[in-house]
């Protein structure tokens, strides 16, 4: 049987563990979304565990503004998680101790910077292996008692789906290893949400529900239908009453349009945090809910552990779902407009518009056409899109069709196949989208 973890990759670790505790003080960088979160959390709490004193720092992105920052920095040893595999050769040049915990795409091989990343031993970083997956095999290396930080990645691997098709590579040694030590419990997934019913009914927009989501009276009724009384949770559910519940969930998800593959998606298997008593989906929104809000520092906190910035970091993390629902419930009710090939929606005033994007896609879109989300209240305008795989299989390519078509309407645009972004000048959204519809329409049409 092969190793579970490359032995490259342990020397690799067991190096940094051992850079980290020659220093007193070390800097943390990390990226502020749930995987970035995740990761500051778990090498934060093995730094507190080994008595360092310690900062971290989140960026929305590291850009060269964030690499000049970094070069400043007093610090004589630094930790960057999440991040760094675009800047290696600049990390390599800095004054101090750098290690570097990444799954991003490898630009290049690392001279100085001690450098982890699933990448670098044939393991696909996107799939099988996040930021919070390399901290907590740093954290173990650095000592064997941080098992229980397990808890914090998988976070982290729900915050970067790695575990929608299900878990592979390092990540699957990472349940083994936590359901072992008695850390973890996997369970088979549902279309129902996890947590009290009431409320994550109310906010479930993991599949959007029509008449549902967002709405109390639509809740009510459906829990009398399914025959469940108030106040009950997930887990206190029979196998009868969930069997009840998530056949009425999928008959009104298949009326509003929602794929069979997408709700089988939706049911992808949870992973219960036994030391938490939390999904780790929950605790996964929690971070990236902090990170979003400007708060991430209670996020890092909450997964260091502090059960009152997890409460508070909950509280602050529902009200903005209960502000994504109400937008998906306007935008539900106003419709998507639709072109030939592309179907738009506008978000003046909510700002959640990629979120907005991929949940309308999803849950209520035209499952043959990408998905498009503008803000018009902007000059330039923010544009979203998204697209489903049975759509690339189609001959789809949304970075080529954003590009192009933001850049001939004078804005810029790009990203990946199935999710792209761009902005472009509000006076020509009209031509930006007529030509996407057309590139679109090209792309389908040349790949039959
Ligand atoms: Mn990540």
């Amino acid at each position: 049987m092969d190793d579970p973890v490359p032995p490259k990759l342990l020397t690799t670790l067991s190096k940094a563990a051992d850079i980290v505790r020659g220093h007193d003080f070390i800097q943390v960088y990390s990226h502020y979304d749930a995987d970035g979160v995740s990761s500051a959390a778990i090498v934060a709490k093995t730094l507190l565990r080994l008595g360092k004193e310690f900062r971290v720092t989140l960026f929305t992105t590291l850009n060269d503004r964030g690499v000049e920052i970094i070069r400043g920095c007093k610090a004589e040893c630094v930790i960057i998680t999440d991040l760094g595999a675009s800047y290696i050769s600049q990390l390599d040049e800095m004054p101090f101790d750098v290690v570097v915990l990444d799954h991003h795409t490898i630009i290049s091989e690392a001279k100085r910077v001690c450098y982890a990343n699933p990448h670098l031993y044939g393991i696909d970083g996107m799939t099988s292996g996040c930021g919070a997956t390399m901290s907590l095999l740093f954290s173990v290396a650095v000592d064997e008692r941080n098992w229980d930080l397990v808890q914090v990645a998988f976070a982290g691997i729900a915050g970067d789906r790695q575990h929608i098709n299900g878990l592979s590579g390092l990540n699957s040694y990472l349940l083994s290893e936590g359901v072992r030590r008695g850390y973890i419990e996997e369970s088979p997934g549902s279309l129902i949400p996890a947590g009290d019913l009431m409320t994550e009914l109310y906010l479930m927009t993991d599949p959007y529900v029509r008449g549902v989501s967002g709405n109390a009276d639509g809740v009510a009724a459906l829990m009398k239908d399914a025959g469940i009384s108030n106040g009950r949770s997930y887990a206190s559910l029979t196998e009868e009453e969930r069997r009840k519940l998530s056949s009425l969930l999928a008959v009104k998800l298949a009326s509003q349009g929602m794929l069979a593959s997408s709700m089988a998606e939706v049911a992808r298997k949870r992973y219960h945090l036994k030391g938490l008593d939390m999904d780790a989906e929950v605790l996964s929104s929690v971070l990236n809910g902090c990170g979003r809000a400007g708060i991430g520092g209670m996020g890092v906190a909450a997964g260091m552990g502090d059960r009152k910035c997890l409460e508070q970091g909950a509280k602050t993390t529902r009200e903005a779902a209960a502000q994504i629902v109400a937008s998906m419930v306007e935008l539900d009710t106003k419709g998507l407009n639709q072109m030939e090939h592309i179907q738009w929606f506008d978000t003046s005033d909510s700002g959640f518009t990629g979120m907005l994007c991929g949940i309308a896609m999803q849950s209520i879109g035209d499952p043959s056409k990408p998905t498009i989300g503008l803000n018009l209240s902007n000059d330039p305008v923010n544009i979203s899109s998204r697209g489903m795989w049975c759509q690339l299989d189609k001959g789809v390519d949304l970075s080529v069709a954003m590009r192009e078509s933001c850049a001939s309407a004078g804005g810029s645009g790009g990203g990946h196949k199935i999710a792209s972004g761009g902005s472009v000048p509000l006076e020509r959204i009209e031509e930006f989208l007529k030509t996407l519809d057309a590139k679109i329409g090209e792309q389908l049409a040349s790949s039959k």
